[in-house]
């Protein structure tokens, strides 16, 4: 399109250059590559077959990283859910969004402002077609206020928060009467399925919602090849956060019971995903990524998730919280292997943006192209990665900071979502502690940190201390917080209802 313009309505020698180069560029060369973006939720670093876990059936997942990149020190900017997903679409910490303290409610008056730029409002104008199915969790507003749609996804199928956040007594698991195991919250409205922005659900069909994604991302992605429009599919699955439960597919089918049930099914729908992309000829010419929002919720014991060798989970800044399995894939481009750089879902941003021709969002990104890596060609630009807890503060600032193979540990707490194991720092009864000198790991040599670097044994734990203080400083000087979303509290008027002028709520929220 853009070439036939400049070939008929201009004659200058500019205007040449600027054809030749359009014909190099996009008319010989390839069209924008499309991208897929698949989260899973409270997974953790050990959780799939192909980062070692024994049990789990992870088959496609598994075949995407046989036939792409496996990340091995790829990091979230926060152990929860609402401000991980706010990093990963804005390539910003949470601490600029607002999106703290804690995760957004059913009823929450806050969300990921609408001046943030997503992943989505970076490609659009690039002609790109975007959809999203799946958790959201940034927040529903009054009157849709912050739903997807709103936020550069021309369409959206899923539910806006998690399944536990809704009276989930309606939740069965395989075979239909057995109840799934553990509770969820009362006195709110059913968890609802949103098409775009109208409730179609209400309390959504959660055995059946799996195959809804699986038919919804096929209908988009064919829509898109046959309109010639490159697509982004951001699909961040409600699987496999607690309670888990799967559909008839998967439930009873994995040898890790309910855990790996979940998994399963969420692995069924990536492969239907990528059956998609092979039949409609796009395979070649679409980079897929896999990640999640944060650690495994070890409270809920082997029907929680697994950080393999990492130490505690969910809502911890230890690495169990915020280091998680990744995985880049892109048939013909990207070659098999794994890679050891320091990456993070701050990156994807400007990594799709880049890999598009799309300019960056003109706003402070925290996020690096990460593209070299992906092409093997040379080192991570990051150098570093920042951790704030689920409920940050400007006088307290950072917990952790990992600079290169070295974590320091400023303060640490544990937590209830992190309970259980036999590790005492993981849990609630694990305060929140100051460590001056900081706690520094060779996570190189010590994954798991289990040995503090002691500065008598160690000479250059001075030298590095010095550092990452001075990382810290600077970094800490720069860091404007946002509007506290989570501050503005909540309003059970906002939960929402399908039938929405209905008494006694939220009861009557049933259609
Ligand atoms: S999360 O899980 O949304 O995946 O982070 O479902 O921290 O209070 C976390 N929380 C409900 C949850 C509450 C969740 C919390
Ligand atoms: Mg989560």
């Amino acid at each position: 399109m853009a070439c036939t313009t400049l070939n008929t309505g201009m004659s200058s020698v500019l205007a040449w250059l600027a054809v030749i180069l359009c014909l190099t560029v996009y008319c010989v060369g390839s069209s924008p590559p499309n991208f897929i973006l698949l989260f899973a939720d409270d997974l953790g670093f050990g959780d799939l077959g192909c980062f070692g876990h024994p049990t789990s059936v992870t088959q496609h997942l598994d075949k995407l990283a046989a036939g792409g990149l496996r990340f091995t020190d790829f990091y979230v900017t926060s152990p929860g859910c609402s401000p991980s997903r706010a990093s990963l679409l804005t390539g910003r910490y949470q601490t600029r969004s607002g999106i703290f303290p804690g995760v957004l409610s059913p009823g929450s008056r806050g969300g990921l402002p609408l001046n943030e730029t997503t992943i989505a409002e970076v490609l659009k104008p690039l002609g790109y077609n975007t959809a999203m199915m799946g958790k959201w969790h940034l927040g529903v507003g009054l009157n849709g206020t912050y739903l997807p749609t709103r936020q550069g996804f021309d369409s959206y199928l899923g539910i806006p928060y998690s399944h536990d956040q809704g009276p989930c007594h309606n939740l069965t698991c395989f075979p239909p009467d057995v109840k799934c195991f553990g509770f969820c919250d009362r006195g709110v409205v059913t968890v609802p399925l949103i098409h775009n922005e109208n409730i179609v659900q209400q309390p959504v069909d959660f055995l059946n919602l799996e195959t809804a994604y699986s038919k919804f991302a096929s209908k988009f992605i064919r829509n898109s090849v046959q309109k010639g429009q490159p697509f982004f599919l951001y699909y961040p699955s409600h699987h496999t956060h607690y309670p888990q439960f799967a559909g008839p597919r998967a439930a009873g089918k994995s040898r890790r019971g309910p855990f790996g049930d979940a998994l399963m099914e969420l692995d069924l729908t990536v492969g239907e995903i990528l059956h998609t992309l092979k039949e409609t000829g796009v395979l070649n010419n679409t980079l897929i990524f896999f990640t999640a929002d944060n650690g495994p919720e070890l409270l809920r014991m082997s029907r929680g998730g697994n950080a393999g060798p990492m130490k505690c989970g969910k809502a911890t800044t230890y690495e169990g919280g915020i280091r998680e399995p990744a995985i880049a894939y892109w048939h013909g481009r990207i070659s098999p292997g794994v890679t050891h750089e320091l990456a993070s879902s701050l990156d994807i941003l400007p990594t799709f943006a880049m890999l598009a021709g799309a300019p960056p969002p003109k706003v402070t990104l925290d996020g690096v192209d990460m593209s070299k890596i992906l092409f093997q060609q040379g080192p991570s630009k990051r150098e570093s990665m920042f951790f704030y807890p689920l409920d940050p503060s400007e006088k307290i600032g950072v917990y952790a900071l990992r600079m290169g193979k070295y974590k320091a540990h400023y303060y640490t707490r544990g937590s209830i979502k992190s309970s259980t194991t036999p590790d005492q720092d993981c849990h609630e009864t694990a305060p929140q502690k100051q460590h001056d000198p900081p706690l520094l790991f060779d996570l190189e040599a010590d994954p798991s940190e289990n040995y503090s670097l002691s500065p008598q044994e160690h000479p250059e734990v001075a030298i590095v201390l010095k550092h990452m203080q001075h990382l810290r400083d600077d970094f800490q000087a720069s860091m404007v917080f946002g509007e506290s979303q989570g501050g503005r509290g909540t309003d059970p008027a906002l939960e929402p209802c399908c039938n929405p002028s209905c008494t006694p709520k939220p009861d009557c929220c049933t259609c």
